[in-house]
């Protein structure tokens, strides 16, 4: 553990020895929503970070990405780095070709470092509207951004919550490039699944075709809680049935800022069948959806 940070108060640390998942994902499965944390002596966290995790390294997100039954892992870069990308890349360099990554940059970023981090295995930037997480960027910034990764062929990510959703949705409708939604807009759970607000979400997945939704985090979303989070079930069953070809799949470890509980990662692989719940639904969601947008080269 790092000596050189002391975690935010009341942090939860990743779950130590997850059991076995019952259900089996298909050889050649990506987790597609991870994230590494330093180890902080060697990948300091950035001085504007909201939190302070625990150190969670590449070797134990592969060690992780083993033992579920998963080949390849997306790594995307966590707010506690901020836009210092090292311990991304570094994670993706020792994958040996079984890791791509989503970097967080400036807008002061040159050519030569955004050529880098493609270089390196980088395929797309993450945008983050969760205020606890940041200070989000103007938007002007952002779509300056956005046209310049636009050639690289990368896409944007994007994080916000459901209720910033009506005031987002003309921006996000503007960006020129693929966007992936993080937790398919953090819906609430306890909201029905055919009300205005996730509705609003479905639209923008209905009406810009160059959207894709991550169907994770359910440890994130449930009321309900574990290990089964059958609340969030309808969302991502929804999300997975309409959008079958542009939907992903992640576990999210190492879990930042959780407050109820820090989930065994094999309850989240065994709510896979209930979100996809044909062979058909899994391959597209776990294989050929996040290897066509990560991986181009291999199909
Ligand atoms: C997530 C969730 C969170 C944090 C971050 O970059 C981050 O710090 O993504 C969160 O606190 O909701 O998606 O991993």
């Amino acid at each position: 553990m790092s000596t050189k940070f002391e975690k935010t108060p009341g942090w939860l640390d990743w779950f130590q020895g997850p059991s076995k998942p019952k259900y089996t994902p298909p050889p050649g499965a990506v987790d597609a929503h991870c994230h590494v944390f330093g180890p902080g002596d060697e990948f300091p966290f950035a001085p504007e970070r909201k939190y302070t995790p625990c150190d969670a390294s590449k070797d134990q997100l592969f060690a992780l990405r083993d033992h579920l039954g998963f080949t390849r892992n997306v790594i995307v870069q966590a707010t506690c780095h901020g836009a210092d990308n090292r311990a991304l890349v570094d994670a993706i360099a020792h994958s040996g070709g079984m890791a791509k990554g989503v970097a967080s940059v400036k807008p002061d970023v040159t050519d030569e470092e955004l050529q880098a981090l493609n270089a390196a295995g980088v395929r797309g930037v993450r945008f983050n509207f969760v205020k606890r997480l940041v200070d989000a960027l103007p938007r002007e910034p952002l779509m300056k951004i956005a046209e310049r990764i636009k050639p690289l062929g990368w896409h944007i990510v994007i994080y916000f919550e459901a209720q910033e959703l009506p005031e987002l949705y003309d921006f996000f409708a503007s960006l020129p490039t693929t966007v992936v939604v993080d937790h398919m807009g953090r819906p609430d759970v306890t909201k029905p699944v055919d009300g205005p607000e996730f509705e609003l979400f479905l639209r923008l997945m209905r009406e810009n075709e160059n959207f894709w939704s991550k169907v994770s985090c359910p440890e994130r979303l449930s009321v309900e809680g574990p290990p089964h989070y059958s609340d969030v079930v309808p969302f991502a069953r929804r999300v997975v049935e309409e959008f079958p070809d542009r939907v992903l799949w992640g576990t999210d470890w190492p879990h930042p800022n959780l407050k109820s509980h820090m989930p065994d990662d094999a309850w989240l692989v065994d709510v896979i069948p209930h979100i996809a719940p044909t062979e058909e639904l899994q391959k597209k969601l776990l294989v050929d959806n996040p290897m066509r947008l990560y991986w181009p080269e291999e199909k």
